[in-house]
């Protein structure tokens, strides 16, 4: 017989139970009748599979631009909260997503705090976001960057709504109790830097001569999408295509090799058209976002059919599949780093279902 838990509680008699009500009143407790679920076999997981699509999310935020402003609600966010984890705020257990509008001439305060967060461009003719002291405009598909501790602030110029996707570590930094935040002295914070300073100072394999590292995140803060497509397009040329990511990156601090931020990783990929991805696992839930394209997604069993900025969640150790209907191009973020940091991190490839 193959071993279905790692451990299996005996029968509860009644007088284990009556023991155990004692035992409650000295706010102990018997581990044998929860060491499956301290010890499990393999990763056990309240988090479900579950899809955002845009069709449906799009309409809402533009309907809480009409209830709250951008100002008042510090942030106007639709929280993506993972259905096996009502009341958590949160989309996997360690990461926070959410769907932010910024509408025309708004601004939203600068603040700062020691979760970090990035932003991934759904939807913007010209928004902005700054860090630091150095605006970046926002173009669809674009990975941006607001490292720990940084002042940062959002606006919208144009005469288009902005509408982007947050992830941040929040609920990580609150597990480890390590939670600040406070407001920058003025609503909008100082320009001091021109749009495009870090990508010229970091963004070309090059760093300035005496740079020396003032944070563990990127100093690096705009990924633009037009240069991560024209890498997967000219890797998709190049070959090969791997089995289950079709072509992938990750994206990295050009400082150090790591990820762009200490507790988040975030990749690619490309799916060329007629790919049908062998199922692949890992232990680090992830969150995908659909850049371009549609097809479905086989997650653990079941099957998510997605379009362009649908948000979708593999959670731990879920075999995941991807089929594009034509070519398609994801966007993913995990908390692989703090999994790797401890040597958790485990992957199979192919997931043997
Ligand atoms: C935050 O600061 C932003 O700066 C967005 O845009 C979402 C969710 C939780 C905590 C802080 C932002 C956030 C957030």
């Amino acid at each position: 017989m193959t071993e279905t838990e790692f451990y299996v509680k005996p029968e509860t008699t009644p007088a284990m139970a009556e023991y155990y009500m004692r035992l409650a009143k000295l706010n102990a407790g018997p581990l044998w009748e929860v060491l499956a679920d301290l010890v499990p076999k393999e990763p056990k997981t309240p988090v479900l599979p579950h899809i955002w699509r845009f069709e449906e999310m799009r309409p809402m935020i533009i309907e809480a631009g009409a209830l709250i402003s951008e100002k008042d609600a510090e942030r106007r966010v639709l929280i993506l909260e993972n259905p096996g984890i009502k009341g958590s705020s949160c989309i996997t257990e360690t990461l926070y997503s959410g769907m932010q509008l910024v509408l025309p001439g708004e601004t939203a305060p600068t603040h700062r705090h020691t979760a970090s967060a990035l932003r991934f461009v759904l939807e913007s003719k010209g928004g902005y976001t700054a860090v630091d002291g150095e605006r970046t405009t926002m173009h669809k598909g674009d990975f941006i960057v607001t490292p720990s501790w940084t002042y940062h602030d959002h606006g919208n110029p144009s005469d288009s709504p902005v509408i982007w996707l947050d992830v941040l570590d929040a609920p990580m930094v609150n597990i480890l109790e390590t939670g600040f935040a406070e407001h920058h002295p003025e609503h909008i914070q100082p320009v001091t830097k021109k749009d495009g300073d870090a990508q010229a100072r970091f963004g070309a394999n090059m760093l300035p001569v005496d740079f020396k590292p003032q944070r563990q995140a990127t100093p690096l803060f705009n990924y633009p999408y037009a240069r991560s497509r024209e890498t997967l397009e000219q890797l998709y040329k190049n070959g090969p295509v791997h089995p289950s990511h079709g072509v992938k990156i990750r994206f990295i601090n050009p400082a150090n090799g790591g990820p762009p931020m200490p507790m988040i990783q975030t990749f690619m990929q490309y799916l060329p058209k007629g790919f049908r991805g062998d199922a692949y696992r890992g232990t680090d839930a992830t969150i995908y976002c659909v850049v371009e394209g549609t097809g479905q997604s086989v997650i653990g069993g079941t099957t998510v059919r997605w379009k362009e900025n649908d948000v979708f969640v593999v959670p731990s150790w879920h075999p995941v599949s991807h089929q594009p209907d034509g070519e398609a191009v994801l966007f993913s973020a995990s908390d692989r780093p703090i999994q790797q940091a401890f040597g958790l991190w485990r992957e199979q490839v192919p997931a043997v279902l």
